[in-house]
């Protein structure tokens, strides 16, 4: 089957997230040919700021993707030939408190939307549906070694496990009812519009609110940091020009231990709105461990990079720095947050 394919409608699910809103936010504004729907049911992780209006070119529509007819009417009136699915359950320390929740809207959820899928298209090979996962599915690594594609899922949280079973749902519909699809397997993503919860964004409201910054365990675990608006330009380059069928894992190259983290978060910030006195750094504390807490991930990205001429744009300093100067500006949807949704209250059995 050929590799390159023209979106005209692409069904975003999940669009209303961080990833999602910037990948909805890129395609709007860097493909004028192709028309959106973005499908996303709000939960506490989803707001509409930062979506574009409804128009010709974009629509919204609140939606749950573990609902069957309603599945099948979306496809039925927006006729999508692209799916990029990243509506899911996706914070951790929420998928040891509440698991179930995750299982069902990410393996269910995952599983109605590939039956709406290959009903509508009945059999059209000019389509596809590209999974949104992540490297988590893979499990912890050591001190040495990177993830790639051809590493054995080994997933570690009810979040990870869940996601991993959705992997396994979209390679099935592949394999048994030959429906096009891809998956990309991506590392830690930072950058504008990403909810408190997870741990930059959390570390920069806390800090600007005098609070302490928990760091779990001995704060050696590492991840791999990837600016959300490089992983955009996978996901489209995937898209459109990915192997049917292939996975690719995507990494910023950026491996960070989360203490080094948290510090260079602490000094950015400082520098760009300094301090009446003291250093945001020196409330660091290190608090319980999260239970199942994997030491490191690091992704081998040299697939995407070879065949589809991907590699992440920004430095880590560079996406840090424009993360925190975007939250700074930003602080009236970080306080409706606050006051709404999620104070920063620690979260996953403490
Ligand atoms: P997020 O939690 O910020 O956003 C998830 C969105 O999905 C929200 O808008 C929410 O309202 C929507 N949603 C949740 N359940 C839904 C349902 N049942 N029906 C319809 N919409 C629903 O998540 P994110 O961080 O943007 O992650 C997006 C995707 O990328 C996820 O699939 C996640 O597993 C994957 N991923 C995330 C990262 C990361 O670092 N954040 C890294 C790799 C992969
Ligand atoms: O307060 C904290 N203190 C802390 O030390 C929080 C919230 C996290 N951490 C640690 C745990 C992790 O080692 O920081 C690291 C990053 O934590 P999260 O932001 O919760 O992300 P992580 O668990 O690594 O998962 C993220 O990346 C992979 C996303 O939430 C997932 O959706 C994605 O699949």
């Amino acid at each position: 089957m050929k590799n390159s394919h023209s979106p005209r409608v692409a069904l975003v699910t999940g669009g209303a997230g961080f990833i999602g809103k910037n990948f909805v936010r890129y395609l709007f504004d860097q493909h004028p040919d192709v028309k959106l729907v973005n499908v996303d049911s709000l939960t506490y992780a989803g707001s509409l700021p930062g979506c574009p209006e409804d128009g010709d070119r974009y629509r919204f529509v609140q939606a749950d993707i573990r609902d069957r007819e309603r599945m099948r009417r979306v496809f039925a009136e927006t006729n999508p030939d692209t799916v990029v699915h990243f509506a899911a359950e996706s914070h951790v320390d929420r998928s040891i408190d509440n698991p179930l929740s995750f299982v069902e809207t990410n393996v269910m959820g995952t599983a109605v939307l590939l039956d709406a899928a290959l009903r509508f298209w009945n059999g059209r090979r000019d389509v596809r549906f590209h999974h949104i996962s992540t490297d988590e599915v893979f499990g912890s690594l050591g001190d040495a070694g990177f993830f790639d594609e051809n590493t054995s899922y080994d997933p570690s949280s009810p979040y990870s496990a869940s996601k991993a079973g959705s992997d396994h749902l979209v390679r099935a519909w592949q394999r048994t009812f030959g429906l096009p699809v891809t998956i990309s397997n991506c590392s830690n993503n930072y950058g504008p519009w990403q909810f408190p919860e997870k741990l930059l964004p959390l570390i920069i409201q806390r800090a600007l609110t005098g609070r302490e910054l928990p760091v779990y365990g001995d704060g050696r675990n590492v991840r791999d940091w990837l600016y959300v608006e490089d992983h955009c330009d996978a996901i489209w380059r995937i898209v459109t020009r990915g192997g049917v069928g292939e996975c690719y894992t995507v990494g910023g190259n950026c491996e960070c231990a989360n203490i080094d983290f948290v510090t260079m978060t602490c000094d950015i910030l400082d520098r760009i709105r300094p301090r009446a006195s003291g250093h945001s750094r020196d409330n660091i504390v290190f608090v319980k461990d999260r239970p199942g807490h994997d030491l490191r991930y690091a992704i081998d990205a040299s697939r995407i990079a070879r065949e589809l001429d991907w590699r992440p744009a920004h430095s880590l300093e560079e996406g840090l720095e424009k993360t925190i100067r975007w939250y700074l500006a930003n602080q009236p949807w970080m306080e409706e947050i606050a006051s709404r949704k999620y104070a920063g209250e620690r979260l996953g059995n403490a």
